[in-house]
């Protein structure tokens, strides 16, 4: 009999099942528990319909130089497409055995200002959310019909993490649903913020997209043509800010529970995913396809390393945590030869990351007085990409983009990069420098 569920996940896609889902797996073999997951995908039906078909069973593939391994996961249990069906999601969210709700919906499905956290009320899905908030789309929509339930039938709610690289991604949360759910029901919006627990996550793993080689390498290793199979680096980590409620046996499969997550969230957006975005702009400018191809160019490696070390300039030491040498094991996790992991899908959506990747590190080191000329040369790529590819680029914020004329209009979107920044002659300054500087390496 497979295992009852009590955690719904939001956002099916290949991260999630390459890490929470793999937590939830070891953890179930450790302590066995109530911890089926319910994987709930609010856009596409391709991942919730092969998952269906193999009655939710599918592999995890990790891939280093010689050595590849798969483990069968089976902790999902019940795959749902939301579009199709968003009442049984609801009901699934407020049903009394779900306990935990985790999401990786990734940095646009908050439908949020990135450069504030806020949310955004005039995204197509919020205001159509908030038009009919019984049958929803977005996933702030979705948590609040579930809320609403479970208050209206005086259960205890369930603890809802956020698994997406957004900084203090617990609290943004809790305050994108509470602002939705103010718009309707004023007690509803109290309540939650006296009952509902939103503990803060960073989770670290590098998932790329599945290839038809990963697949073919499943095939081969397991004799099953496993269409929902994921590929995976061997690293993984999960660090979970606490709270008072039951949880599979995370711990003991190796996530980290610890009373603040804050520092270790901080130190992976600006370092890790810092650097991937710098790779990935000036990677692509420079011919590269791949995050192993843009390593193992030594100007950029060069170039990563300073970026690292201009981001950890920005934070407080944690201890424990020695940055020099979590710099060191990026970039070799990076060269990883066994993951193709394309630039393309790092360099997606960058309205959308600038600000906690590569932003945060500028406005900090400027207030400290520090230069920071490889976070600048990684912005500069960025205007670069968002040039070159116009209205193709794959971004929500495409059509203001696309629309600029020059670098002061780009400035001007401040979801992306705020009030104050763009008025401080400083970064002003610095920009124009290094884009002067970019603009003449070409020549
Ligand atoms: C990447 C992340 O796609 C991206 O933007 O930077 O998905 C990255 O691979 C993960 O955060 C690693 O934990």
């Amino acid at each position: 009999m497979r295992i009852p569920p009590g955690i719904v996940h939001l956002g099916c896609g290949a991260f999630h099942r390459a890490h929470q889902a793999w937590y939830t797996q070891r953890a179930l073999g450790i302590e066995p528990g109530p911890w089926g997951i319910v994987a709930v995908s609010l856009r596409a039906r391709t991942v919730p319909d092969a998952l269906t078909a193999q009655d939710c069973r599918y592999h995890l593939l990790t891939r280093r130089a010689l050595r590849a391994e798969i483990e069968p996961i089976d902790a999902i249990v019940e795959a749902l497409h939301a579009p199709s069906n968003p009442t049984l999601v609801v009901a699934r969210l407020a049903d009394a055995a779900t306990r935990i709700v985790t999401l990786t919906v990734t940095e646009k499905g908050y439908c949020h200002v990135p450069a504030t956290g806020g949310l955004d009320t005039s995204h197509p899905d919020i205001a159509a959310d908030l038009a009919d908030p019984t049958n929803p789309r977005s996933a702030v929509g979705f948590l609040v019909a579930g809320l609403s339930e479970i208050r209206k039938r005086g259960q205890v709610p369930p603890a809802i993490l956020s698994c997406d690289n957004l900084p203090e991604n617990g609290r943004t949360l809790a305050q994108l649903v509470r602002t939705f759910a103010e718009h309707f029901d004023a007690g509803l919006a109290r309540w939650i913020e006296k009952s509902v627990s939103f503990p803060a996550t960073m989770v670290d793993r590098i998932v790329p997209a599945t290839s038809d080689d990963d697949r073919a390498l499943v095939h081969r290793l397991s004799g099953i043509e496993d269409r929902a199979c994921v590929v995976a680096e061997p690293f993984s980590q999960w660090v979970i800010e606490t709270w008072a409620g039951a949880r599979p046996a995370w711990a003991q499969a190796g996530a980290q529970i610890v009373p603040a997550v804050a520092p270790y969230e901080r130190a992976k957006i600006r370092l890790l995913n810092g650097a991937h975005s710098m790779l990935a702009y000036r990677g692509l400018l420079a011919g590269h396809k791949t995050v192993a191809e843009a390593i193992a160019d030594p100007v950029l490696a060069r170039s990563a390393r300073s970026l690292m070390a201009e981001a950890a300039a920005t934070l407080t030491p944690v201890p424990g945590l020695d940055l020099a040498s979590y710099a060191e094991s990026l970039i070799e996790r990076f060269a990883n030869p066994g993951i193709q992991h394309r630039l393309t899908q790092i360099a997606m959506d960058g309205s959308q990351k600038l600000p906690q990747r590569l932003l945060g590190t500028i406005a900090d080191s400027l207030a400290a007085g520090n230069e920071c000329p490889e976070a600048f040369a990684a912005v500069t790529a960025w205007i670069e990409f968002v040039r070159l590819s116009g209205s193709t680029l794959e971004d929500p914020l495409v059509a203001r983009l696309a629309a600029a004329r020059d670098v002061d209009d780009l400035l001007a979107i401040d979801p992306v990069f705020g009030s104050d920044l763009p008025r401080d002659p400083r970064f002003r300054d610095r920009l124009f420098a290094s884009l002067a500087c970019r603009a003449a390496t070409r020549l």
